[in-house]
This record gives structure tokens, C-alpha cells and sequence, in this order.
């Protein structure tokens, strides 16, 4: 019997745990100011890592001719005349990976001016995942626990 209710409690105390244990950087949707700038025929950076929520704030700019950005997935659009800078902002609100690309024909080589917007997931739906499966798996346990007794 009391074997039986030190594995109720583990396994409450294991989904409290994995659901209430802050992760900082991870867990709070944040703003990312990002400075994009792009020259033929790439961006700098080429790749942005953001997360799922996140405010995603670019100032784009260009060093040499017009260039456009063109992200997918998120289908925003702009283009950027050199010497100004285009302010584009948006929540990250799709995991995944998605390409950028110039939108504007701005040499021999534009259709391999691209970059990289990398979104990670959500932390809060693997947490939710994750304290599911401790559940289950304590139901289980628990349920085994009487497996010895029915028998006798
Ligand atoms: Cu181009």
C-alpha cells in the first residue's frame, strides 16, 4: 500500500517538475532585433534562429543595389533601395524551416541569393508532451503494481 502511494506522489511531483521548471532563454517568447543586410548575391546573415512565438523585428537593408526579400511560408514581401533601411516585423508564429530569398532580379546569380529563417519549436507543447507521457507511464505502473495480488 504505501509502495503504491510513494509512486502516486513521484509521478506528481515528475509532471509538476517538467511542466513548472522554467528554462530561461526557452520558455518566454522573445523580441529578436535582427540587422539584415544584403549585397549580391547573399544576406548577412544567411541564417536566423528564432522560436516559435517569437517577435521576429529585421531592419533590411541593402549595400549595393535594390534587393528584395521574400519569406516563405510566412509570404512577406519587401524590397529595399540602397542607402534605406525597410523595417519588416513579425511573430514567428510557424515551426520549421523556411527560405528567403531576393524578390528582385538583381543580377546573373539572384536566383541563388537565399537565406534561412530556422524556427524552433514551442518548448510548452514538448512540456505538455512530455508530462503526458510521465502520466501514462505512472498509470501503468501503478495498474502493474496490483498485477501480483489478484492472485492470491
Ligand atoms: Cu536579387
Amino acid at each position: 500500500m504505501k509502495a503504491r502511494l510513494i509512486i502516486v506522489v513521484i509521478v506528481l511531483a515528475l509532471m509538476m517538475v517538467v511542466m513548472l521548471v522554467p528554462i530561461p532563454y526557452l520558455s518566454k517568447p522573445r523580441t529578436h532585433h535582427i540587422t539584415l543586410d544584403s549585397q549580391r548575391y547573399e544576406y548577412d546573415p544567411g541564417r536566423l534562429e528564432v522560436h516559435q512565438g517569437d517577435t521576429v523585428i529585421i531592419d533590411f537593408t541593402a549595400s549595393d543595389v535594390v534587393h528584395g526579400f521574400y519569406l516563405e511560408g510566412y509570404g512577406i514581401e519587401t524590397r529595399v533601395e540602397p542607402g534605406l533601411t525597410k523595417r519588416i516585423e513579425f511573430v514567428a508564429d510557424k515551426p520549421g524551416k523556411f527560405r528567403f530569398r531576393c524578390s528582385v532580379t538583381c543580377g546573373s546569380m539572384h536566383p541563388f541569393m537565399i537565406g534561412e529563417l530556422v524556427v524552433g519549436p514551442n518548448t510548452t507543447l514538448y512540456r505538455a508532451a512530455a508530462t503526458m507521457l510521465i502520466g501514462i507511464a505512472g498509470t501503468l505502473i501503478y495498474l502493474w503494481s496490483f498485477k501480483g495480488e489478484q492472485h492470491e
